[in-house]
């Protein structure tokens, strides 16, 4: 790289609308990391067509997400952020590398089988092979970090497992990369089924917090929360529902556990789910506010996509004709 900063990459999806769980789980940590990494925060827009998109309505998602990047808080002149369809490099490099991964492997993914079940009608070769290419998205840039929710970790594994492999036949081509899950929030659960992750493609509204849910939908939700019918407020593993609040408190507010446990000792839900629904309310407001503004901006977000696209495309081909030599692809004649 560019300087001696270890490299970090790492990427959403623009399907759906982000919640609280890709917020705690993802974004929220990259911030905190953006500063000691150099920084790939792509939008995989390759990914989003394993499942059946509208396109213009893919095309503003993508935009958007990028744009939320930027509000929660990523510096877009020192990170890059970018469309992985503007760099050609990934789709070139996970061809390759799915020449280095076995059915056998693909078939264990959780995911995969997920997806596969709620789009019974359309289980292409795309979401099969979908891990293939969150790999060579995080080889290309010999990413030495990958922050991460605790759901990706699998695929995170077989990354590991595929630039090892490729790195035992061809030599040290591949950085072999570290997930980075944080200490809480790895895991939201859904606020109307404690047992579930909170998900953007959730069919139920009240399950999850939208990133652009008004304060007032937020308060509303959380006081909707399902919880059991006990009173104390206790981080145990048979109260789903307070574990998750809890959880939620806690990553926003940096309180440990205890800290939040002791704060609300003798109080009922009801004052609990408010306090959390007001600390979150009062987190996303300037995220909301900076993402209207930014907006509006269409020259300056322009701007970041050509020059990040530039920037990205420039760390990716070098990997890109390095792993082409490795496996015997003709040099280029100039
Ligand atoms: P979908 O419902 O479309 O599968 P999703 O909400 O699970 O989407 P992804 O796009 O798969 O979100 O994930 C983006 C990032 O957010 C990943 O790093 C993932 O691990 C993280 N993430 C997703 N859901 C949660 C959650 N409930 N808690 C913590 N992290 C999460
Ligand atoms: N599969 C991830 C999105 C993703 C990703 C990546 C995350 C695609 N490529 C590379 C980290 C690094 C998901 O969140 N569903």
């Amino acid at each position: 790289m560019m300087n001696d900063k270890k490299v970090l990459f790492s990427g959403m999806q623009a399907t759906g609308t982000l919640t609280l769980g890709n917020y705690l789980g993802a974004l929220k940590n990259w911030v905190t990391l953006s500063d000691e990494y150099e920084c790939f925060y792509c939008v995989v827009d390759l990914h989003s067509i394993t499942i059946r998109q509208d396109p213009a309505e893919l095309r503003k998602r993508a935009r958007n997400l990028l744009t939320l990047y930027i509000a929660a808080g990523l510096d877009p002149t020192k990170n890059c952020l970018y469309y992985q369809s503007h760099v050609s490099g990934h789709a070139e490099l996970s061809w390759i590398l799915n020449c280095f991964t076995y059915m056998g492997e693909l078939n264990r993914m959780t995911q995969f089988k997920d997806k596969s079940q709620k789009h019974a009608d359309n289980i292409n070769a795309g979401l099969f092979t979908y891990p293939v290419l969150m790999a060579a998205d995080i080889l290309l840039f010999q990413s030495d970090v990958v922050p991460v929710g605790i759901d990706q970790m699998q695929h995170l594994e077989i990354t590991r497992d595929i630039a090892q492999r490729f790195n035992n036949i061809y030599g040290d081509v591949f950085t072999i990369p570290e997930p980075y899950i944080g200490k809480t929030g790895a895991k939201i659960m859904s606020l109307q089924d404690p047992t579930k992750k909170m998900s953007k493609s959730d069919e139920n509204p009240n399950s999850s917090i939208y990133l652009m849910d008004d304060p007032d939908a937020i308060v509303r939700k959380f006081k909707r929360a399902v919880t059991d019918s006990g009173k104390e407020i206790l981080y145990t593993d048979d109260k789903p529902g307070i574990k998750n609040l809890l959880d939620i408190y806690c990553t926003i507010t940096q309180k440990t556990v205890e800290e939040a446990v002791k704060e609300f000792d003798g109080k009922g839900y009801g004052e609990f789910k408010l306090a959390v629904g007001e600390v979150v309310a009062d987190h996303l407001r300037p995220v909301q506010e900076r993402f209207g503004q930014l907006s509006k901006d269409k020259a300056f977000i322009d701007g970041i996509i050509k020059d990040n696209a530039e920037k990205a495309n420039y760390f990716a081909t070098k990997t890109l004709r390095k792993v082409q030599r490795k496996v015997g692809f003709p040099d280029r004649i100039r």
